[in-house]
């Protein structure tokens, strides 16, 4: 029987971190302890460790379940990472994360991590939906849950701001200097965003917290990328030959990784830098392009792509018409874009189609449909309206936004059922019976998700609902076939 990946002492010399993880301090609690964070934040940290040292190990909170805390703390916070590349496969042992704590039934141990007086930063990667942001008002959303029941039970909350803004208020309580909070999820702005939602939050608490955050606390933007699909029994199978004891907690990610963030941090911060990441004030300008490009051809991808039938994106890749609307796709949103000194968008595309082709890569459409409700404003509803407003070709969004409908329709006329993973999926279905040009633009309208300036462009509606009554009847093939001559 192979053994568990336990200590260090388990792991042969080749496989050992080339530090002792044990003995740098803690300078960091990351909140949302994924797989992504594995694959990024935890794997820059630990090329620091490994070059300059320092107290910047992680402790590591899981939000929902303890499924991240079983998989570590026995492990203590070992774990292998497979970096796929065209060619082939390397692993890296890393040794950044010391613990996990879980919040699924009590905040409190997180609550007291965070305002240990060693901890420097509060990082997160929640996804969108975690934080209860209110995109269109740049505030918290008091009718997203957990915001609504931490606004209620601050002595205990459970949600993000709820957490961030308890911590903070005990630093204060204590004159301990507050934490920088280093918001890493896929929003424009995402410094900013948070910063507002949290004082948001925090006036609806007490002013004059609100105001020492206002005042006090920092939030660089970020921008973070690294395609990391979900760890499968293949991701396990595969470390367990490298290392040769098991590892509950591997994860598999691409070679390409990169790093963007604003340099804000009062109380230091890790030697980043050092390990790759690039520190600039024009992180806003990043965060579009790879919001844009990426993440929205991703979007747009994985939903014409799970219908078409392909289940990871280099299938989608890898069928003709469909990486041709691909490319038809970047073109558009980059055309959106304004120039960033340094980035030539058509080489930045050409590099986005060979991580997506990768083929080391199983990656999910399913996984990146998931969550629409609460990507496809920054992704495709932005650039939508700069397009117009420059004039550009408006036809990829719509065929976006159609694909989109048709995912949250549920028809299973060209595929078999599949469940709609969507925090929203409640209000999203059913989708209006008459598709007219006017019901989509009011549908989506009266469940919050239209920005107001997009509501009456009848033209624009109009070949939405053109491309969207011809996805409700015809295979998705077909309909890209057709659009792509
Ligand atoms: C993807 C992202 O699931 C999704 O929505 O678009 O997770 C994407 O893989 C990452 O942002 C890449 O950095």
């Amino acid at each position: 029987m192979t053994k568990r990946l336990r200590n260090l002492s388990d792991l042969s010399n080749i496989n050992r971190p080339r530090y002792n993880p044990s003995s740098f301090g803690i300078g960091i609690v990351h909140l949302g302890v994924g797989s992504f964070h594995k694959a990024h934040q935890a794997y820059y940290t630990d090329k620091v460790l490994e070059k300059s040292g320092g107290d910047w190990r992680i402790i590591g909170v899981s939000l929902r379940s303890k499924k991240a805390q079983n998989e570590l703390r026995p492990q203590n916070g070992l774990y292998t990472l497979l970096i796929k590349g065209k060619t082939g496969t390397t692993s890296k042992l890393i040794g950044s994360i010391s613990d996990v704590l879980s919040v699924s039934t009590d905040s409190g141990p997180a609550i007291k991590a965070m305002v240990s007086t060693n901890i420097k930063i509060v990082s997160l990667t929640v996804t969108e939906k975690a934080y209860g942001l209110d995109l269109l008002n740049l505030g918290c959303n008091s009718n997203h849950t957990e915001v609504a029941y931490d606004l209620k039970n601050f002595h205990s909350p459970r949600g993000v701001l709820g957490i961030v803004t308890k911590a903070l208020a005990i630093r204060k309580s204590r004159k301990i200097p507050p934490f920088t909070v280093l918001c890493c999820d896929n929003l424009p702005n995402n410094g900013k965003l948070l910063r507002s939602a949290v004082i948001d939050f925090a006036k609806r608490i007490d002013i004059k917290l609100s105001q020492w955050i206002e005042d006090e606390v920092a939030f660089p933007s970020t921008m973070v990328d690294r395609i990391t699909p979900s760890p499968t029994q293949n991701t396990y199978q595969e470390a367990k030959r490298v290392i040769n004891l098991k590892d509950h907690a591997a994860v598999e990610t691409e070679e390409f990784s990169q790093w963007v963030i604003e340099d804000n941090f009062p109380l230091g911060r890790p030697d980043w830098d050092c390990a790759g990441a690039i520190f600039t004030n024009n992180v806003g300008s990043f965060e579009k392009m790879k919001l844009r490009m990426l993440n929205g051809t991703h979007s747009m991808l994985a939903y014409v792509g799970f219908h078409c039938g392909h289940r990871y994106v280099r299938d989608v890749m890898n069928d003709k018409v469909l990486s041709n609307l691909v490319t038809r796709h970047l073109q558009i949103a980059a055309q959106t874009l304004k120039p960033i000194k340094g980035i030539d968008y058509n080489n930045y595309a050409q590099s986005l189609v060979s991580r997506f082709s990768n083929p080391e890569i199983a990656h999910e459409t399913f996984q990146i449909a998931m969550d629409g409700s609460e990507k496809m404003q920054q992704r495709i509803f932005y650039p939508l309206k700069d397009a117009i407003s420059l004039n550009l070709n408006i036809r990829p969004f719509a065929f976006a936004i159609a694909a989109w409908l048709r995912h949250i329709s549920q028809s299973y006329h060209d595929c078999a059922p599949y469940e709609l993973r969507d925090p929203m999926a409640d209000q999203l279905s059913p989708l209006p019976k008459e598709r007219s040009a006017h019901s989509i633009s009011e549908y989506l309208s009266r469940i919050g998700l239209l920005i107001d300036d997009l509501k009456d462009d009848k033209m624009f509606w109009g070949q939405v609902s053109d491309i969207l009554n011809n996805m409700m009847c015809k295979p998705m093939k077909s309909i890209v076939e057709q659009e792509i001559i």
